[in-house]
C-alpha cells in the first residue's frame, strides 16, 4: 500500500540478523536442499513452508460448496509468492522473511466484554471450532486480486466462545507485536502492532472466517499463520493476519490504516467500483497470475450476503 510519506527503510538482510532469524533461514535453505523448494532469480517456484506444522494432521478440511468464485483459483505458486504483511516488509517478496515467525506455542487472548475471557492455545482452539474449506475472491484496495481456498471457521463460532456482553459493539483484532523477528516493526513511524476492528454484526455475518489453512494445508507464515481474518467483502486490508487477541469493546476501534492515513484507509473499506481511492480507480481489479483485468464488484460480489449490514447506516464513509 502506497503511502505518502513512503520511505525506504528495509536494511539489507545481512545487516539485522538476529540469530533466530539466522537459524530459520538455515533450517529454510536445508530444507530447499532436500528438494521441497527451489530459488530462482530470488523467487521461490515452489512454495511448501506449512509441513512442518502440528496442525497438518488437520488438513484437508471438508469443503463448503455453498461459496463459488466465478472464476479460477489462483495458484499458489503465485498467491504464495506475492504478500502484503507490513510487519516483514513494505513490498509484495516477504515469503522468505516471514518463515521466521514463530507460531509455536501461539495464543490467542479472548477479553473484553465477554462471559468468558481467556487465553487460548491454538491448537486447543483448532480442536474446538468447526473447520471448513471455503472457496473466496480478495480484492487488495491496490486494485490486485486472487481467489483462494481457505480452510478455518466461521468467527461466530468463535464469538459464541467468547460469550460477549449486551453491551460489547465492537471486536478488535491485534497482530504479534516482535520486531526481533519481524523487521518492519522496528519502524517506529508505523502504529505497531497491526489492529484491524468489526462490527458485533459484521463479526457474526456468515461470511466473516477465521482462517487457519490454506490450499488444503495449514496456513503459510506469510499467510498471516497461525490465525488471520477474512473478509472478502472488504478491502484486503481488514483481513488481518497472525492475530494474538481479540477484545470486545463499545468503542469502535481505529484500525492501523486509518491511524496512518484516515482519509484513504477508513474503518468501513467495503469494497466499491464507484468510490475511487483518492490516489487511484477502484473500477476494475488484476487478477493475479493471468493479470486480467474484471470489473470491479459492489462488495466484491458478495452484496447478497453483507448489503442488510449498512442498509440503515447514514453519514458513515462505507466505501473508503
Ligand atoms: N498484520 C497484518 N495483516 C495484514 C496486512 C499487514 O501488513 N499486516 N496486510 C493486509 C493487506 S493490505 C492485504 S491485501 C492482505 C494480504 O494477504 P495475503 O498476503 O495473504 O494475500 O493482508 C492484510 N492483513
Ligand atoms: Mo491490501
Amino acid at each position: 500500500m502506497n503511502i505518502i510519506h513512503k520511505r525506504s527503510w528495509e536494511l539489507p538482510e545481512s545487516a539485522a540478523t538476529p540469530e533466530d532469524v539466522f537459524w530459520n533461514r538455515r533450517r529454510f535453505l536445508a530444507g530447499m536442499a532436500g528438494g521441497s523448494l527451489a530459488l530462482g532469480a530470488g523467487m521461490f517456484t515452489r512454495p511448501a513452508f506449512a509441513e512442518d506444522d502440528p496442525s497438518a494432521k488437520l488438513y484437508p478440511v471438508p469443503r463448503n460448496e455453498a461459496y463459488t468464485l466465478g472464476r479460477d483459483v489462483t495458484p499458489e505458486s503465485v498467491t504464495s509468492v506475492y504478500n502484503n504483511f507490513y510487519e516483514f516488509g513494505s513490498h509484495k517478496q516477504i515469503a522468505r522473511a516471514a518463515q521466521a515467525l514463530p507460531i509455536r506455542p501461539w495464543s490467542v487472548v479472548l477479553d473484553g466484554m465477554i462471559d468468558n475471557p481467556q487465553t487460548i492455545g491454538i491448537d486447543d482452539l483448532l480442536a474446538k471450532m468447526p473447520l471448513e474449506e471455503r472457496l473466496y475472491r480478495h480484492r487488495c484496495v491496490e486494485a490486485w486480486s486472487m481467489a483462494v481456498p481457505w480452510s478455518g471457521f466461521q468467527l461466530s463460532e468463535l464469538v459464541k466462545l467468547a460469550g460477549p456482553k449486551s453491551g460489547a459493539k465492537y471486536l478488535r483484532f491485534e497482530t504479534f507485536k516482535n520486531p526481533d523477528v519481524a523487521s518492519g516493526q522496528k519502524q517506529s513511524w508505523y502504529p505497531w502492532p497491526y489492529v484491524e476492528g468489526l462490527t458485533m454484526e459484521e463479526a457474526t455475518n456468515e461470511l466473516t472466517f477465521m482462517v487457519t489453512g490454506v490450499y488444503g494445508k495449514p496456513l503459510a507464515k506469510q499467510f498471516g499463520a497461525p490465525l488471520r481474518l477474512a473478509l472478502p467483502w472488504k478491502y484486503g486490508f481488514k483481513s488481518i493476519k497472525s492475530i494474538v487477541r481479540i477484545s470486545f469493546t463499545d468503542k469502535r476501534p481505529v484500525s492501523f490504516w486509518e491511524e496512518i492515513q484516515a482519509s484513504e484507509y477508513g474503518f468501513w473499506a467495503n469494497v466499491n467500483p464507484k468510490v475511487p481511492h483518492p490516489r487511484w480507480s477502484q473500477a476494475s481489479e488484476r487478477l493475479l497470475g493471468t493479470d486480467e483485468r474484471r470489473d470491479t464488484l459492489l462488495y466484491n460480489g458478495y452484496e447478497e450476503q453483507v448489503a442488510y449490514l449498512y442498509k440503515d447506516m447514514k453519514n458513515e464513509k462505507l466505501f473508503m
